[in-house]
């Protein structure tokens, strides 16, 4: 007699009861993973961003050290020179401004965002596995400035981050 009720035992679980209580803790314990690995997620995140971010000034200080002739504030490619002849002289690439004006080399933005072969200049920074590019545009945002962008690209890793901040570089004096 023991025996038939033990399925049906008000003093035990019932297979549903069971079954409940494992998806329930199922549940946490995947609630808990993600917050878990969102968090670790989140760290390696920001220590990469951190890291780039730090590469990225100490290359600016750089670049705002060399003299005026230095080949490095050189639009080595040439898509950031002579890009914004329209009329008004506005400060946007015409190749991004469409109709009316006419398109000057097919290039957006005066090649600032390229990376790779594209780039004016690039270093390997292969103690920190990183790549830096950075690129030139003459006489931008007026005569006598070039605005140069760099990019920090973090080569290899669990997040793949890119830091890009744009500086303006007096040719003057
Ligand atoms: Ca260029
Ligand atoms: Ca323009
Ligand atoms: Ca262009
Ligand atoms: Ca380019």
């Amino acid at each position: 007699m023991k025996n038939r009720d033990f399925f049906a035992n008000n003093k035990g679980f019932t297979i549903v009861e069971v079954m409940v209580a494992i998806a329930v803790m199922a549940l946490a314990i995947v609630s808990v993973f993600s917050m878990l690995s969102y968090s670790i997620g989140g760290n390696a995140r920001g220590k990469v961003l951190t890291e780039s971010s730090n590469l990225v000034s100490q290359h600016i200080e750089t670049i705002l050290s060399l003299p005026n002739n230095h080949v490095w504030l050189t639009d080595n490619d040439g898509d950031g020179t002579s890009q914004d002849i329209d009329p008004n002289n506005n400060g946007i690439d015409d190749d991004d401004e469409g109709a009316p004006v006419p398109a000057v080399d097919g290039d957006p933005d005066f090649g600032l965002d390229d990376t790779g072969a594209d780039a004016d200049w690039s270093i390997a920074d292969n103690s920190n596995d990183y790549d830096i590019f950075w690129n030139v545009a003459v006489d931008e945002p007026v005569p006598n400035i070039n605005t140069i962008r760099v990019i920090a690209i973090k080569r290899s890793g669990l997040v793949a981050r890119r830091v890009s901040v744009d500086f303006y570089r007096m040719m003057l004096f």
